[in-house]
Formats: C-alpha cells, sequence, structure tokens
C-alpha cells in the first residue's frame, strides 16, 4: 500500500469522506427510491365482470379485450412521467395473465387471440420498447386453484413465479400481497415465503421485493396514496411479516430500525382497482394527482398509481386525459428553476462536501457541516422570488438522517420562519404559504449522525388545467 502525504489533499479528502450510517439501501433500492413514479395495471376478469375480487369461478372465456393495445398503455405512463408498470399478472381469483403451464384457469383457456394470447409477453415487450421497468404482481391467495390450502399449492405458486420471473424479465419489482383468504376447498394457505423470496433472488436478484413487510420495500399501511409526514426508510423487519396486523406502524417506519425498507404508496385512480364504466366520471383529477405525488413521493416514499385498463384493454380517455394533465402540472411547478444565481453559503461545511453541492442536480453530492448541529444553510436567492414549495433531498446512499429540520424566509418583513418538519429522507416537499423572499435558510437541529443534504430547491404550483 502506497502512503499518500500527510496534508496532501486527496489524504484529506480520504481522511474526511463522510462514513455511512447504517442501514443503506441496497443499488436496487437507490434505483427504485429514485424512480419515484411507477405504474400500477389491474387486469384481468374483473375487468370484464365488474367484481373487485374475483370468486374464482368465472369462466375464463369472459377476458376477451376487443383491442388490446399494451403499447397504448406504456406510451400514456412513459409520457406522464412514470418509469416502469407493474401488472396484476395474477390476481386473487387465480386467473393468470400469461399460459401457465400450471393452472387450466388462464389467458389459454379465453377466447382471446384464440387463446394463443400473453399480456405479460405484450406488456414486457411494450415496457423494453419504450424503455420502462416492468414488474408483476402475484396474489399468493388464489381463489380458484384446487390445490390451494395444502402444502402443494406451495410448489405451484413457485412454479407460477419461475415462469414469470424467467420468462418476461428483466423485472424491477415483484409485488407480493398480503392477503390470505380461503381457497376452493375452503382452506387456507400457509404461505412459504422463505421459499418464494429465494425464488425471487434467483431468477431476479436486481429485483426488489414489496409486501406489507418488504424484504426490500414496505407498504406504507394504507391503500389513499399518502404517507404521514414522518417516514424513516427503516424499520426492523423481523417484526412484521406479510399480512401484519401492524400496518399503522408501517407508515412511519422506526428512527433506529436495523434494515433499509422504504416504504411505497399504491393507489388507485379510480374508485376501483378494477376498471368500471360507472367510475368513468369519478377518475381523479390532475390536481388530486399531483397532490398524491406531493404525499409520497414528498414524504420519502414512491408512488404506485394504479390505472386499470378497460374492456378494450386500453386506458379509457379520462384516466389518459388526467395523466397528460398530471404530467403538466409536475412540469409546470417542479420544471422552473427558481434557484439560478443563487449563492449559497453554510455555517460550516466539510472540505469534501461544500454547501454549493446542494444547488446540483446530482442526488449523491451533498452538503455536510464540520461543525455541531444546528447546521445552518444560508441562500441568498438571485432575485426576490415567490414560491409555495420547499423540496429538501438527503443523499440516502449513505442512510437517512435528519430528524428535525426549520426553513426561515427573508422577506419584506424580515426572517420568517415558514416550515418546520422532521424526516427528509430521498425526497421531502413542504408545502409553505405562498411567500416572496430574497432569501431562505435551512437549519438542521437534530440529525442521526452529521447531516448529508443532497439538495434544496424552491417550487411554485400552478393550478392544473385539468
Ligand atoms: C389488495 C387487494 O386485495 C386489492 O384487490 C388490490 O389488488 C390491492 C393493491 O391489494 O390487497
Amino acid at each position: 500500500m502506497r502512503w499518500l502525504p500527510v496534508g496532501s489533499p486527496v489524504a484529506l479528502l480520504v481522511a474526511l469522506s463522510l462514513a455511512p450510517v447504517a442501514p443503506v439501501p441496497t443499488p436496487s433500492q437507490l434505483a427504485w427510491q429514485r424512480q419515484e413514479l411507477h405504474a400500477f395495471v389491474h387486469f384481468g376478469p374483473n375487468t370484464f365482470s365488474g367484481a373487485e375480487w374475483g370468486s374464482g369461478r368465472e369462466d375464463p372465456k369472459v377476458f376477451n379485450p376487443t383491442e388490446f393495445d399494451a403499447r397504448q398503455w406504456v406510451r400514456t405512463f412513459k409520457q406522464a412521467g412514470f418509469t416502469g408498470v407493474i401488472i396484476t399478472a395474477k390476481h386473487h381469483d387465480g386467473f393468470c395473465l400469461w399460459p401457465t403451464k400450471y393452472s387450466s384457469h388462464s389467458v389459454k383457456a379465453s377466447p382471446w387471440r384464440n387463446g394463443d394470447g400473453d399480456v405479460l409477453r405484450e406488456l414486457s415487450d411494450a415496457c423494453r420498447a419504450e424503455g420502462l421497468g416492468f414488474g408483476v404482481y402475484l396474489s399468493p391467495w388464489d381463489r380458484n386453484h384446487p390445490t390451494y390450502g395444502t402444502p402443494e399449492y406451495n410448489r405451484v405458486f413457485d412454479n407460477m413465479l419461475s415462469e414469470v420471473l424467467g420468462r418476461y424479465g428483466p423485472i424491477f419489482e415483484v409485488w407480493f400481497d398480503g392477503a390470505n383468504g380461503e381457497g376452493p376447498s375452503g382452506h387456507r394457505q400457509e404461505y412459504d415465503w422463505p421459499l418464494f423470496v429465494s425464488t425471487v433472488r434467483r431468477l431476479q436478484p436486481k429485483a426488489v421485493i414489496f409486501s406489507d413487510a418488504g424484504p426490500d420495500v414496505r407498504w406504507v399501511g394504507n391503500e389513499r396514496g399518502e404517507a404521514p409526514l414522518t417516514v424513516w426508510s427503516m424499520i426492523d423487519r423481523h417484526r412484521y411479516y406479510p399480512g401484519t396486523p401492524l400496518s399503522d406502524e408501517l407508515g412511519e417506519g422506526t428512527r433506529f430500525g436495523e434494515n433499509w425498507v422504504p416504504a411505497e404508496c399504491d393507489v388507485s385512480i379510480r374508485p376501483g382497482w378494477f376498471y368500471r364504466s360507472s367510475e368513468d366520471t369519478k377518475v381523479k383529477p390532475a390536481s388530486t394527482l399531483l397532490d398524491l405525488y406531493e404525499r409520497s413521493v414528498g414524504r420519502n416514499c414512491t408512488l404506485l398509481l394504479n390505472v386499470p385498463p378497460d374492456r378494450r384493454g386500453q386506458l379509457a380517455a379520462p384516466d389518459v386525459t388526467a395523466l397528460a394533465g398530471f404530467r403538466r402540472a409536475l412540469d409546470a411547478t417542479y420544471g422552473p428553476d427558481l434557484m439560478a444565481g443563487t449563492k449559497v453559503t453554510a455555517s460550516s461545511e466539510r472540505p469534501d462536501a461544500p454547501a454549493s453541492n446542494v444547488l446540483d442536480e446530482d442526488a449523491d453530492s451533498y452538503w455536510a457541516p464540520s461543525a455541531a448541529l444546528p447546521a445552518t444553510l444560508t441562500l441568498e436567492l438571485y432575485r426576490a422570488t415567490t414560491f409555495d414549495r420547499v423540496v429538501l433531498q438527503e443523499a440516502i446512499a449513505l442512510g437517512q438522517r435528519v430528524g428535525a429540520f426549520v426553513v426561515e424566509a427573508n422577506t419584506t418583513d424580515g426572517w420568517q420562519r415558514i416550515a418546520t418538519g422532521t424526516t427528509i429522507g430521498h425526497k421531502r416537499i413542504i408545502p409553505v404559504p405562498l411567500t416572496t423572499a430574497a432569501a431562505i435558510r435551512l437549519t438542521i437541529v437534530e440529525s442521526r449522525d452529521t447531516p448529508a443534504i443532497a439538495r434544496i430547491a424552491l417550487a411554485r404550483t400552478v393550478s392544473p388545467s385539468s
């Protein structure tokens, strides 16, 4: 080993670079969190029967989309800013959207494409063609399969999982529903989770696994698509399991939790998870979608927004309109750079982590103070600027640290406190009263170890047009 001369700039950097605070995200978890927006697609016999939970006794012939077009879904999602699509490969009714060897209840038994159709093939091809990630939802609860409720079923489910993971990869997320009801025999199933998880690890080692309790991504604990104001990406994984009764706790996570298991917010753009024409007038408008984005992505989670295709096998016009409006609202709010020309100074800074790092887009470069807390960052804006959102980011590759912060603004009435908060994580969006200021100040009051702030930005909402 070559020793660096004492006092050389390189030696200083090596000595001073901030050590991670465990637990930290895996590369897959980090990439997943930075994708922020994923689309959920509930599609199957329920689309045609109007049910939310199919009984499993549906005639597979009901599944017959007339103008199936996975490309239309994927293009619509892409234009709206989504980075991946997760489809219900198998919902609780047991119907498989791919031609499986392990059940007779599948697309093979439907008239769609004369029984030669394969939704997963067409959707995964479309995702690859458009550069979006492909993910699968698989419900272990199966109200159709004759073996459900016996140990044999765990092998059946594992074989189905292996087919899906082996044929349609790469897969970015595997979504395990925690529901565990009765099957056709009236029995419940004891799921072999260690087997299912090991199969995903073997066949799709880069995929993140979602369930109520992780192991890689946890449920936020509600289906409203919103997180609490405090969200830690850590939990003690051993305390929870899929279907856990402790779902309320999952939202906030655990400050000193042992495992990195960030939260995902799932919600449907419609009242139901599956398409019904009677809900065409109840599609959430762009303004609600922007609000959901801020309550999920803006609270250190990802947003998994369900947009169910109709009986043609296409996203319906009201949903397409709402998604386009959402994208316009996102761009109008978060697109303009209100920080251009800003000068930033800090109460203290480490030589390898100067205050100026908060103004670049790099989520891995950060400001870290060299002195004890509280630590303050002052941003002199180029001109007096009007805003109603403050965006903060931590460099989470090094762990999640900040536990309390304050934001102040220098207005014509002097310095005013405009926000206080607890966690930041990957991204925190703080709505503040409409404020015009020449400067703003961020004070980190409390942090686990030295804070590492990656970004601070201002934004101003505009009323979405639809
Ligand atoms: C739940 C299911 O019961 C719903 O039908 C839906 O799939 C939702 C995302 O998860 O557990």
